[in-house]
């Protein structure tokens, strides 16, 4: 019988889809074949091939395939550098939560997460939460809104409040029969944005007063059902993803990638060269100098790493030297 893994953990859980039922998941034999630089096994999202065991209290779903997924979002793994640790499979968008006030989220961290989207096949969209707390203090938040004004013309920006329910019908209404993610630092509002969506009430975690950031409280990745056929995870909050593998990032910069097909040069750096038509749209206001700058960070970073490592058999790559993706 189909399923996919809805909630990944010491018990992994799996919605069985004909039976519109979630259940109780083993794994017997959890080989990825279609991913082998990943060390999940399982991820939320994976479609599965189970066997439904009756057991005395309650049926079991042994799973005993696990299907390539479609999409991916990944990271890097933490214990093992050169592979990748598997978020969700299967999702079709990223809401990658921001929040007004505290805790602040890095320009960096943004871009880091669009790029994983999109090479994952996922489409991200913003969600600036907490909006019931907009900063006081003008210099603060017009900072802020100069953020929000360098998204909107590249990507979907959501407004929302968990807290006074502002705009989160609209954010609903994105979900539907879609299957997405909340990702962002932690104490951001992902679980209690969740809570709105679902009525489930997640343990909500407190914002430490002295750090200014959230504790790390979600500790499951689990995949909640909003309304028929609409699921959103929530995921524990992301201090970084690591490496990004990818080829030439500005693929995943949609706006640099359009303006740098007319650059007079076809290898154009973005740097110096005369005739950067990307360089124009920057003085002419139409493309934000810090997308650029993000763009050429992880291009630094990717870039003599990625090259390196492919030409080189697995067993022989050093332990990367780990990246915050923070400056
Ligand atoms: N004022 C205000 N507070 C909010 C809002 N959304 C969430 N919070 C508060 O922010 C804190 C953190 O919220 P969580 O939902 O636990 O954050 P999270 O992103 O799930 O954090 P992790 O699970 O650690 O990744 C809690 O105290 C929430 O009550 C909002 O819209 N407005
Ligand atoms: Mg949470
Ligand atoms: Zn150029």
């Amino acid at each position: 019988m189909k399923g996919f893994i809805v909630r990944n953990g010491p018990t992994p859980l799996v919605y069985i889809e004909d039976q519109q039922k979630i259940m109780k998941a083993w794994l017997k034999k959890t080989h990825r074949t279609s991913h082998e630089k990943s060390v999940t096994c399982i991820a939320i999202g994976d479609y599965v091939e189970c066997e439904i065991q009756e057991q005395a209290n309650e049926d079991i779903a042994v799973i005993h395939e696990v299907y390539p997924p479609t999409t991916m979002i990944v990271r890097e793994s933490i214990r093992y550098p050169n592979r990748n640790k598997i978020i969700a499979s299967n999702l079709d968008q990223v809401f990658i939560v921001v929040a007004v006030s505290h805790p602040t989220t890095p320009v960096g961290m943004i871009d880091r997460i669009t790029v994983a989207a999109l090479s994952g096949g996922l489409v991200p969209i913003l969600v600036f939460n907490k909006w019931d707390e907009k900063p006081t203090d003008q210099a603060v938040w017009a900072e802020m809104e100069s953020i929000i004004r360098m998204y909107q013309p590249v990507f979907k920006v959501l407004t929302v409040s968990a807290k006074s329910g502002y705009h989160t019908d609209e954010l609903k209404a994105c979900m539907r029969l879609k299957k997405s993610i909340f990702m962002g630092n932690s104490g951001v509002g992902k679980s209690a944005l969740v809570k709105v969506l679902t009525g489930i009430d997640l343990r909500l975690g407190e914002i430490s007063t002295s750090s200014g950031k959230g504790k790390h409280t979600t500790r499951d990745s689990v995949l909640y059902l909003v309304e028929d056929n609409s699921w959103v995870a929530d995921v524990p909050g992301i201090k970084q993803l690591g490496f990004i593998q990818t080829d030439d990032p500005i693929q995943y910069f949609p706006e640099l990638y359009k303006a740098s097909a007319k650059c007079k040069f076809s290898n154009c750096k973005h740097d110096q060269e005369p005739g950067c038509y990307v360089k124009e749209c920057i003085t002419n206001g139409t493309i934000d100098a810090r997308r650029l700058e993000s763009y050429q960070k992880l291009k630094d970073e990717i870039e003599p790493e990625y090259f390196k490592e492919r030409s080189m058999p697995e067993e022989k790559r050093p332990p990367r030297a780990r990246s915050t993706g923070r400056k």
